[in-house]
Order: C-alpha cells, then structure tokens, then sequence
C-alpha cells in the first residue's frame, strides 16, 4: 500500500523514495494529513523503535529526519491551505539546548491547519528568547516542546520568568514531547500536557475556547 511504502523509505533512510511516494500519493488524491499521519510519522517512529533498540544510531536518524523532511515540507503547505480563519495566537518553541524539532514541526503544522495564528520559535530556543516573545505578542497559548530529560526543566525556567514578568496569568501554558508527562507538568504549574499533535489542537480549542 502506498503509505506503507513512505514508511518503508524513511525506515530504509532514502529521501529520494520518500518524495516520489509522497507525489505519487499526492496524484493519487490521497489526504495529506492520512500521508503524513500513517506514512511520514510512523516511518520516523519506527526509526525511533529501531534507535531504541540500537539497531541504529545517530548518522541513521540524521538520515531518516532529512528522509521525513523531504516528504513533509511537500504536504505541509498543503494542509495549511486547508485554514479557513485564524482563531488565537499560538508561540511555539523547542527549549534551549535541545534540537529535536520533527515533533513540534508536525504540532505547528496540525495547529495552523485548525485554523490557529501561529509563531514558530524554531528550535534550541533561549528561555528569555520565550519570555520576550509572550511579552511582545501577547499570545493566548505558549507551547513548548522537549524531547530531552536534560532539557525538560528549561520549561520550568520559562514558566518562572513568565511569573516573575507577571505575564503568566495573560497566557496558558501547554507542553509536550516524549521525556514529559501529566504529572510534570502538574510539578511545573503548566497549564496542560498533550501528548500528540491532535492533542495539542484539542488542548488549544478547550482552553482558547475557540
Ligand atoms: C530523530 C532523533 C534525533 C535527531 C533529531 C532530528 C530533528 N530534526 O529533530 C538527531 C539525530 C539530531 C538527534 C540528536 C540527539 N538525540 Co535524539 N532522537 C531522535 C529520535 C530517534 C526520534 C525523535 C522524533 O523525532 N520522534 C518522532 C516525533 C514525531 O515524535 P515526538 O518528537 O515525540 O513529538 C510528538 C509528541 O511528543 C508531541 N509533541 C512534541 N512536542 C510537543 C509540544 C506540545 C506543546 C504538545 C502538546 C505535544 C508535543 O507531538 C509530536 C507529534 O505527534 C528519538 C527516539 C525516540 N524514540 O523518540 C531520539 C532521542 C529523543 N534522542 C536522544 C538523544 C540522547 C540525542 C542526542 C543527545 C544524541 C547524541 N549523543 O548526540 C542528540 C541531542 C542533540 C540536542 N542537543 O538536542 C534520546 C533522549 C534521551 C533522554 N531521555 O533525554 C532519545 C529518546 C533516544 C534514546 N532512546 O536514547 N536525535
């Protein structure tokens, strides 16, 4: 089956197969988000697995992150063009020290295709870089992604000089990423823990309402 096959190129690292499967698959009117959902991302969750297991290492995930990249960045303007209006501002950041960003990638994606206006951060964010932003843009949610256990307390950080700013209570709080839970968010005062991309959208429509 052709979502099968993108899995299978992102598991066997070749960014080549990956964009032709995703054109084809395209052609074939096949839903962007089912492409990305049952193709692109349980490819790279796969080459997790694998990572886990140590059947790969770093050089191969590299790979399998550009093999991902190449199929995604042809859907993405794809379901963006789905939006229909904006509905709340959304910051959006990977924390300081950490370069994971395939996971809030697809989080931003799947927000502003639900309609929300959204500031994308990048990755390996400064915690003031975070705090300045809230203070600038006033949005209504600020969400932060962590896929280090060395990284995760940087929301923390964020969350305290938000308080100290007296920013905090203007703004909710949400995050995710593999290392973090419900219960750390609780110790953290975050307002909410989501643990996929489809979570993060409901996660923003419970608490903007909207
Ligand atoms: C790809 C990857 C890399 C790539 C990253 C490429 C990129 N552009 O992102 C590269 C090779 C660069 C890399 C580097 C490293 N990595 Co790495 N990496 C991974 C891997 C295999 C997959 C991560 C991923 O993309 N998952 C797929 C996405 C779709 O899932 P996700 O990120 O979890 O995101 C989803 C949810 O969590 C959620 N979500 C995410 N963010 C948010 C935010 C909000 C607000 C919400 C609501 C939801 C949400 O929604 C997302 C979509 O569904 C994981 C292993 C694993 N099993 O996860 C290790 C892993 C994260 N890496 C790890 C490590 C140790 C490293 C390195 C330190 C290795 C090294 N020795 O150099 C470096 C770190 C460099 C740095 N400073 O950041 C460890 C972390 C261990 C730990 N407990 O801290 C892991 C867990 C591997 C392992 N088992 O040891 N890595």
């Amino acid at each position: 089956m052709d979502l099968d096959k993108i899995k299978e190129a992102i598991i066997e690292l070749n960014d080549r197969d990956t964009k032709e499967l995703v054109a084809n698959a395209l052609k074939k009117n096949i839903d962007p988000q089912e492409i990305l959902e049952k193709g692109l991302i349980a490819g790279i969750k796969e080459v997790g697995n694998l990572f886990t297991r140590k059947e790969y290492f770093v050089p191969e995930v590299l790979l399998a992150s550009e093999a991902f990249y190449s199929g995604f960045n042809m859907i993405s303007p794809l379901i963006k063009s789905q939006i229909l209006k904006k509905k709340a501002k959304i910051v959006i950041g990977v924390v300081g020290g950490d370069i994971h960003d395939i996971g809030k990638n697809i989080v931003k994606v799947l927000v502003e295709a639900s309609g929300y206006d959204i500031i994308d951060l990048g990755k390996d964010v400064a915690t003031e870089k975070f705090i300045n932003t809230v203070a600038r843009e006033k949005p209504n949610v600020l969400a932060l992604s962590s896929l280090l256990t060395t990284t995760m307390m940087r929301m923390n950080d964020i969350i305290k000089g938000l308080e100290q700013r007296k920013l905090r209570s203007n703004i909710k709080v949400i995050i995710g990423g593999a290392p973090v839970n419900q219960d750390f968010a609780k110790k953290i005062k975050a307002d909410a823990y989501g643990k996929d991309a489809a979570d993060a959208v409901r996660l923003i429509e419970k608490i903007t309402g909207a």
